[in-house]
């Protein structure tokens, strides 16, 4: 099945150049880039992303996190993009990653952790327009 799913290369990624090595990740994974922009998030906005997750301890730090520089936000599309993107981004915990993932080898602890990746076709379907028009995509 063809699917779009949302990618977001976090602040700390971003910030230590680690882009374009994530970007060819994805593309050998077999993932097709149909949008991408670079965006300094506010506050508010990470909020409103991260809503779902308003009640956990960690909603504040994660908010000031994704908004404390530059994150690349996409749409990657492929067959079964949102569960392939997830398996190639590994666990949340970088600690707990699989080997040759991408948090295993960009992530530095369970809240800076390189990636996002939509985690239902639900989600995918309030991510991706958050971000994106569908003049931006392409494909
Ligand atoms: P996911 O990104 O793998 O889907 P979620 O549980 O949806 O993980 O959490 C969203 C983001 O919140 C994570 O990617 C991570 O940046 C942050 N996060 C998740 N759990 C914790 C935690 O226990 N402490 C700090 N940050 C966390
Ligand atoms: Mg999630």
């Amino acid at each position: 099945m063809n699917q779009s799913t949302l990618g977001i290369v976090k602040p700390d990624a971003v910030k230590a150049g680690s882009l374009g090595a994530i970007l060819e990740r994805l593309e050998s994974g077999g993932l097709t880039v149909v949008g991408l922009k670079m965006i300094h998030l506010t506050g508010e906005m990470a909020q409103g992303f991260y809503r779902v997750h308003r009640n956990r301890p960690f909603f504040d730090s994660l908010t000031g996190f994704m908004s404390e520089g530059p994150c690349v936000v996409m749409v990657l599309q492929g067959e079964n993009a949102i569960e392939r993107w997830r398996d190639l981004m590994g666990a949340t915990d970088p600690a707990q990653a699989g080997e040759g993932t991408i948090r295993k080898d960009f992530g530095q602890n369970i809240e800076r952790n390189a990636v996002h990746g939509s985690d239902s076709p639900e989600s995918a379907n309030i991510e991706i327009p958050y971000f994106f028009n569908a003049l931006e995509l392409a494909g």
